[in-house]
């Protein structure tokens, strides 16, 4: 393993500056059972700016809420090429390491940044793009590639983020990308997959939140003209889907100028002039959608006197490309087929209003996926030679508010999906092999969260499945049938709270209709209204999919964590960092790692590389390959105490093994190399 051959434990630095900026890896420390040691290191890393810090080859990363300059050009230059613990932590330093193993290795890897929401995903997400964009060689034909990639974020960021409580810029769908490179290691093409974006935010946004910046970013930022011609005002407050979280202003924000950077990039992109036009066509027909009213009959129906439904501008209903009139009946009027006729029925003004949101969210839900489409085709590359890819993982991270809804059920389930692969591909597998191989080994405890996974995903009995068997009972169903259904499958489970088993499990209440989860990462409530309009399964399926691409990599990590509520520079909220380094499971992975083997190889393998130090036995060895490796370790001096024997392979303790038996090896294939120059010079 070519990561290991990196590892250089070499930056201890002096004991002084060490008491002051802690220390580098967690690996290191002395006191690395002890949880208190761990976060004070942490903290006094945090406290010198220095957001950094490894555990092994996984990079631990604090938010620090304010600009620290280590993300210049002259920093991607001291980390490019550079082995991975020789440099203080850093995010180039791990790009750096992932891409040159992609290189030596020729196989495909993958980027998990994970934490919770404000933590810092789409932030690091974007430094390893950039570094990629900026350090991988490059032909003035792929120059355009690389602006694509780098460019491609902030369209993506304009229609699919959005102002939330826990952060001014906060993902609101799931990104996977892909970034291809060539054999040369050039970056030639990307690729993005997006997961379930938060629809509902386009017809409702809570106290203190916005919806998809894009929506502000043109009416701040569109040209008096381009507005004139969309029939819209320079003015969020006369939008109805704008305003409901009262701020549409927000001081981190600038709307006009974020607004020319996703003109500019559109353009990159190759985005037609009239696929432009027709984006921000469809934008305003949102907007105006947002504005029409319904008036009621005594009754209750919808007046269906054209004059009631103001729609605030025909033009723009045009814009759609539906005549004014049909979309007005539409809105206000189900069809019934009656004995093969068709029966046109009033909606009621609130099922108006239904048809208006769910209208509005359609629309943006199909111009989000055509925006990715679009990204895909100017990404896409063409050749048909081989390429290895860095995938790179960015999703929404975990998050809690006062109301819960099917959005932040999916949001949190992903997390939960992605916390299980991380304990499958780490903590699991790792103790696994040392089980298979016989190896002793003191086992590490941890949590599994599978049984959370299950209660949700889990065919015939998950909280998915009950919502499938509730949807196909139409009229039948209802909020209240599907809670029931739940309270009667989960009584008992460990992880599943309703209204009527609170009092004993949490002490907390919980109203009638809502259940909460107790998740990994912490309690959460759910509201159980509106849930039966189901898209959870499709979600589900689309998260088996990610994790079977993800499987097919060799993992690397970044686990991102929030240091305060208050989106803060300087400070260090312990209770909340604790929190988190304790669902992360970080203290676990740390003795896994500790605890652990640094390297290991099957026999044949590490045969096969080492024998030549070895000259006396070799080339006449006739042994089974696990004597060979008994033989050859005896001579190079290995202490018993360095390494462990197992059925198949060999396990090196520490890194630092590993490479006196490297650069022996260098030395002796120099030697080697001198001694056959020599023989030669004579011809
Ligand atoms: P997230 O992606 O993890 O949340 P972001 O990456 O958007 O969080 O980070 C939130 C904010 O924190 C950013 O807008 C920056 O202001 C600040 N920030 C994060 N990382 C850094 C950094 N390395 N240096 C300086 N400031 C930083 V979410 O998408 O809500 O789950 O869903
Ligand atoms: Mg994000």
């Amino acid at each position: 393993n070519c990561k290991i051959f990196t590892v250089i434990f070499r930056m201890e630095g002096s004991l002084t500056a060490r008491d002051r900026v802690g220390i580098q890896d967690f690996v290191l420390l002395d006191a690395y059972t002890s949880e208190t040691a761990f976060m004070d290191n942490l903290r006094k890393r945090f406290n010198e700016n220095l957001i950094y810090t490894y555990i092994g080859t996984l990079l631990v990363s604090v938010n620090p809420y304010k600009e620290l300059g280590i993300y210049t050009k002259k920093q991607m230059d001291i980390y490019m090429g550079v082995n991975f613990f020789e440099l203080p932590p850093h995010i180039f330093a791990l790009a750096d390491n992932v891409y040159r193993t992609m290189i030596s290795e020729t196989n495909n890897h993958f980027i998990l940044i994970s934490g919770e929401s404000g933590a810092g995903k789409t932030e690091a997400s974007k430094k390893v793009l950039q570094f990629y964009a900026v350090c991988c060689p490059s032909t003035r034909l792929l120059d355009n590639v690389r602006d694509r990639l780098l460019l491609s974020n902030p369209v993506l960021e304009a229609f699919g983020n959005a102002k939330t409580l826990k952060n001014d810029n906060s993902s609101r769908f799931g990104k996977y990308m892909d970034i291809q490179f060539d054999h040369q290691g050039a970056a030639v093409g990307g690729h993005v997959l997006s997961y379930l974006l938060e629809k509902s935010r386009v017809v409702h946004q809570n106290h203190g939140e916005r919806n998809f910046h894009i929506f502000y970013q043109l009416v701040e930022g569109g040209e008096d003209e381009l507005l004139r011609w969309l029939g819209l005002e320079r003015n969020c407050q006369n939008y109805r889907f704008l305003i409901q979280g009262e701020c549409a202003k927000v001081s981190s924000i600038n709307d006009k100028s974020d607004w020319k950077t996703v003109q500019k990039a559109l353009t990159i992109i190759e985005f037609s002039e009239k696929d432009i036009e027709h984006l921000f066509a469809i934008l305003a027909s949102v907007l105006h959608l947002g504005n029409v009213q319904f008036g009621a009959s005594a009754l209750g129906y919808v007046l269906s006197t054209d004059t009631s439904i103001k729609f605030s501008n025909n033009y723009a209903l045009e814009l759609l490309g539906i005549p004014s009139n049909m979309l007005r009946e539409g809105l206000t009027h189900r069809k019934i087929e009656a004995k093969a006729e068709e029966v046109l029925s009033p909606f009621t003004a609130e099922h108006a209003k239904y048809a208006r949101d769910a209208l509005a969210k359609a629309i943006y839900g199909r111009t989000f996926s055509w925006l990715v489409n679009k990204i895909n085709e100017s990404l896409a590359n063409k050749d048909s030679t081989r390429k290895t890819v860095i995938g790179l993982l960015d999703i929404y991270g975990f998050e809690v508010f006062d109301v819960n809804s099917f959005e932040q059920f999916c949001i949190n389930f992903c997390n939960e999906k992605l916390q299980q692969l991380f304990i499958q591909l780490t903590l699991k597998s790792e103790q696994e092999e040392y089980e298979m191989e016989g190896i002793e080994w003191e086992p590490v405890p941890y949590f599994n969260n599978k049984i959370i996974c299950d209660l949700v995903e889990e065919k015939h009995r998950g909280i998915i499945s009950i919502l499938d068997e509730e949807c196909l009972r139409p009229g039948e169903a209802t909020d209240f049938t599907f809670l029931e259904k739940l309270e009667e499958k989960m009584c008992g489970h460990p992880h599943f709270v309703t209204h009527k088993l609170a009092d004993q499990k949490t002490r907390k209440t919980l109203e009638r209709g809502d259940f909460r989860l107790l998740h990994y990462a912490g309690e959460v409530t759910y509201s159980a209204a509106g849930k039966l309009f189901n898209v959870a399964t499709q979600f589900k399926s689309s998260l088996s999919g990610l994790t079977e691409i993800l499987m097919t990599k060799e993992p690397w990590y970044v686990r991102c964590l929030k240091p305060n509520h208050c989106k803060q520079p300087d400070r260090f909220d312990d209770v909340m960092v604790r929190h988190q380094v304790k669902y992360l499971g970080l203290m676990e992975h740390l003795r896994v790692r500790r605890a652990g083997f640094a390297y290991r190889r099957r026999y044949e393998v590490f045969l096969k590389r080492y024998k030549a130090l070895c000259p006396d036995t070799w080339p006449h060895w006739k042994g089974t390959p696990a004597e060979g490796v008994q033989r050859l370790i005896k001579h190079l001096g290995y202490k018993p105490d360095e390494y462990k024997i197992g059925r198949t392979k060999i396990f090196i303790r520490h890194p630092r093994t590993l490479f006196a038996t490297e650069d022996a090896f260098e030395i002796c294939k120099h030697e080697l190399a001198t001694r056959i120059q020599a023989k030669y010079k004579g011809y």
